[in-house]
């Protein structure tokens, strides 16, 4: 599929999905949300990619929401097709085998904190801000925010951030827990390349199975949440990179991991 507002970029393992309509700031229409969950079914079924990052264009905005100028005339069937669509595109990028991180590097509102939510990580430039300001337009999140938001954040300040519709700073954000790190805007993306190419050279099952214990097992009762992970960790087992790793540890060396 050729790509009108993304660009996609794989270099030593690592794809870079980036947002690109920065005129618009990014904003998510369902062109774009299509693209997205093609570029995400690539890097899910392409064995070359080991890490995603998520990205927008332009030093403004990560993605400034849902696209208002589509969403404007909508009728209700409509905007269930479009609601699910994100959704799918963005359970995708959850649930898939391999790492991703999202780099925000501005504006990540509505819709953009959602696709942020459905990253593995996010990293935020400094200059970056987040919310949930649907309710100033007469919505709720539609994109995954009431339930992704409050499983990361707690209740309470969920419920503050999405019925107040008010913008947070990336300090902010750090400190209740919706991004891992604050980076200088400039450093952005070479911190988040660094980090995403650590992720591609690490044991490939072995990360797939720790996503798979933590998404699958974050809703189960913690009894069957604990036996996900037994039978998530026994089958590492299988793998060569797990026999290789523990000789390595064993030997003093550094491991040679082939990704199996
Ligand atoms: N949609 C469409 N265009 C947008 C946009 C958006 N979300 N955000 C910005 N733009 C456009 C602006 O209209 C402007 O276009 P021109 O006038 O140049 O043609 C251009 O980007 C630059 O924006 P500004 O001139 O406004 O730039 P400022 O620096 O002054 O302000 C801002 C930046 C990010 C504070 C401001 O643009 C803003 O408040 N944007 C809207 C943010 C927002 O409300 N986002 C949430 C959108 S609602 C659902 C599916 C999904 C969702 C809900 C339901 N279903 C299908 C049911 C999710 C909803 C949302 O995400």
């Amino acid at each position: 599929m050729e790509y009108q507002n993304l660009i996609f970029a794989v270099e030593a393992g690592v794809a870079t999905i980036t947002f690109n309509r920065p005129k618009a700031l990014n904003a998510m229409n369902s062109v774009t949300m299509k693209e997205l969950y093609d570029a995400a079914m690539r890097c899910q079924t392409d064995s070359g990619i080991k890490a995603i990052i998520l990205t927008g264009a332009g030093d403004k905005a990560f993605v400034a929401g849902a696209d208002i100028s589509e969403m404007q005339n909508m009728r209700p069937q409509e905007a269930m097709e479009f609601m699910e669509l994100g959704h799918a595109a963005l359970r995708l990028i959850e649930t898939m085998s391999k790492p991703s991180i999202a780099a925000i590097n501005g504006f990540a509102l509505g819709g953009g904190t959602e696709i942020s939510m459905a990253c593995d990580m996010r990293f935020a430039s400094d200059k970056a801000r987040f919310g949930q300001p649907e309710i100033l337009i007469g919505l709720i999140p539609g994109w995954g925010g009431t339930q992704r938001l409050a499983r990361l954040i707690g209740v309470g300040r969920a419920k503050e951030i999405i019925m107040g519709g008010g913008q947070l700073d990336a300090q902010r954000a750090y400190e209740i827990g919706l991004v891992n790190r604050i980076i200088p805007a400039e450093q952005l993306m070479d911190e988040t390349r660094k980090f995403a190419a650590k992720l591609a050279g690490l044991p490939g099952f072995a990360l797939k199975m720790a996503k798979h214990a933590i998404v699958y097992g974050y809703d189960l009762a913690l009894d069957n949440a604990n036996k996900l992970e037994v039978e998530c960790c026994a089958q590492c087992f299988s793998t060569d990179d797990q026999k290789e790793g523990m000789k390595a540890f064993l030997e003093k060396r550094k491991p040679n991991f082939k990704g199996c």
